[in-house]
C-alpha cells in the first residue's frame, strides 16, 4: 500500500504547514492539499485561496468599518470595538463557486479549479445584524452591499470587490462579520482583519478584508453580483445568481491511485455537505470494478456509509465504510450525498458556460493487488 504524500512540514510542538496548492500566481489562486482534506477542519495554512485582485494593505490598526446607505445612523466601527462585541462560533464549509470547475467538457472559462476549492473552517463573529440594528435600517431597505478592500480592474472598469446579500439574508443571525478562523486572528490571504461569512452559500459571498456595508433600496447591479458569478444556460441566457451550495461529497481516503490489498478491509472516508444549512441525510459508496463497465446509468450496488455526528448545520459531515475488494485490478470508488430535502449529487456532470456548481458523484482511482 503506498501511503499518501505527507505535506505537513513540522513547525514547533504538534504544529503542521500543509502548502496550498498554486493555480495561478497573479492574483493569487491556490487549491486545499489533498492531505488537508482528511482534516475534519481545514487548517487555515491550508485551506485554499481565492483572490480577484489580491490581498489590500488593510492592518487591524487603521481598520474602521463604514455602515450606512439607508439607514437612520450612519458610522463607523474599529476592530478593538468590534473585538469586544459578542462574537457567535460555527464551522462552515467554505467552497467556491467553481470548484470542480476542471471536470466539466468542454472546459468552460474560469479558474481550473479541481475538486479541492473547499475546506470546512471554524469561525467566529458578530453577527452582522447587530450592527444593522444599530444604524437603523430604513423600512424600504432591500439589500446590504458588503465591500472589500481591494479593487482592481475587470473588462476595463476599476471597481472594488463589492457583493450584496438579500436583507433577510444578512441579518440572519449565523451571517458573520468573523475575526476568527480556527481559533486565531484571520489571517491576511483570507480576509483579515475581518470577513464576511455566510454559512451555506458559495463563498464568494464572503467577502474578505471587509470595509464597508452599505444598506440598499434598489437591487445592487455590480460587476460580481450582475456580471459574474451567474448560472448561464449551454445557450448562453443568465439563469440567476450563484447562491445556495449544491450537495456534494469527496473522498479522502483511499488516496488516488493507492494500491489496496484484495481481501483486506480497508476504510473509504471523505466528507459530505449542503448549502442552506440542510443537513446531509445520507452518503452512499459504490465500488466499481473495471469490469463492470463504466456507464454511470448502468452504476447499481451503492451502499449505505456511516455518518459521523454532524458538527453543526453548516460543517461538513464526515462519513466513512469499510469496503473489503475481492478483485484485483483497478477499482473506481464512488460516494453520493443526499440532503434532508432529498436533493442528491448527479451521476453525471452538469454543465453550465461558466463552469459554477459542479457536484457529480465524487469518485477516486485505486488499483487492488
Ligand atoms: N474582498 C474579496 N473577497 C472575496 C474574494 C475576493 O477576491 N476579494 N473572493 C471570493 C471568492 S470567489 C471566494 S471562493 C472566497 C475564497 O475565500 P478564501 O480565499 O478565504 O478561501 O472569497 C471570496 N471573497
Ligand atoms: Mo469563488
Amino acid at each position: 500500500m503506498t501511503a499518501a504524500p505527507d505535506f505537513r512540514v513540522a513547525r514547533g510542538p504538534g504544529a503542521t504547514a500543509w502548502a496550498p496548492e498554486t493555480l495561478t500566481a497573479d492574483p493569487y489562486n491556490a487549491q486545499t492539499p489533498a492531505a488537508a482534506l482528511t482534516e475534519p477542519v481545514t487548517p487555515a495554512e491550508a485551506l485554499f485561496v481565492r483572490d480577484h485582485f489580491g490581498i489590500p494593505p488593510t492592518g487591524p490598526g487603521p481598520w474602521r468599518l463604514r455602515v450606512g446607505g439607508a439607514v437612520a445612523t450612519a458610522f463607523s466601527i474599529g476592530h478593538e470595538e468590534l473585538l469586544a462585541l459578542e462574537h457567535r462560533e460555527l464551522d462552515v464549509v467554505v467552497e467556491c463557486a467553481g470548484n470542480g470547475r476542471s471536470l466539466m467538457r468542454p472546459a468552460p472559462p474560469g479558474v481550473p479549479w479541481g475538486q479541492r476549492a473547499v475546506g470546512c473552517a471554524h469561525f467566529a463573529g458578530v453577527p452582522f445584524h447587530v450592527l444593522a440594528d444599530r444604524a437603523g435600517v430604513d423600512p424600504e431597505a432591500v439589500e446590504v452591499v458588503f465591500t472589500g478592500a481591494d479593487r482592481g480592474s475587470v473588462r476595463g472598469r476599476r471597481t472594488p470587490f463589492e457583493r450584496s446579500l438579500p436583507l433577510a439574508v444578512a441579518r440572519h443571525p449565523d451571517t458573520l462579520l468573523a475575526t476568527r478562523m480556527n481559533g486565531e486572528p484571520l489571517t491576511p490571504g483570507h480576509g483579515a482583519p475581518v470577513r464576511l461569512v455566510v454559512p451555506g452559500r458559495y463563498a464568494v459571498a464572503d467577502v474578505k478584508w471587509l470595509v464597508g456595508a452599505r444598506v440598499v433600496t434598489a437591487p445592487f447591479a455590480g460587476v460580481f453580483q450582475a456580471e459574474e458569478y451567474l448560472y448561464v444556460t449551454p445557450h448562453g441566457t443568465p439563469e440567476g445568481p450563484v447562491t445556495t451550495l449544491r450537495v456534494k461529497s469527496l473522498i479522502t481516503e483511499p488516496a488516488p491511485d493507492e494500491d489496496l490489498r484484495r481481501g483486506h478491509e480497508t476504510l473509504v472516508r471523505g466528507h459530505a455537505w449542503s448549502g442552506g444549512g440542510v443537513p446531509v441525510h445520507r452518503v452512499e459508496v459504490r465500488a466499481e470494478h473495471e469490469d463492470d463497465g463504466r456507464d454511470p446509468d448502468r452504476v447499481r450496488g451503492w451502499h449505505e456509509a456511516a455518518l459521523d455526528p454532524p458538527a453543526g448545520p453548516y460543517a461538513w459531515r464526515g462519513w466513512s465504510y469499510r469496503w473489503t475488494p475481492q478483485q484485483p485490478g483497478p477499482y473506481r470508488l464512488l460516494s453520493r450525498a443526499t440532503d434532508a430535502r432529498g436533493e442528491t449529487q448527479p451521476l453525471r456532470t452538469p454543465w453550465n458556460a461558466r463552469g459554477y456548481g459542479c457536484n457529480p458523484v465524487a469518485s477516486v482511482e485505486v488499483v487492488v493487488v
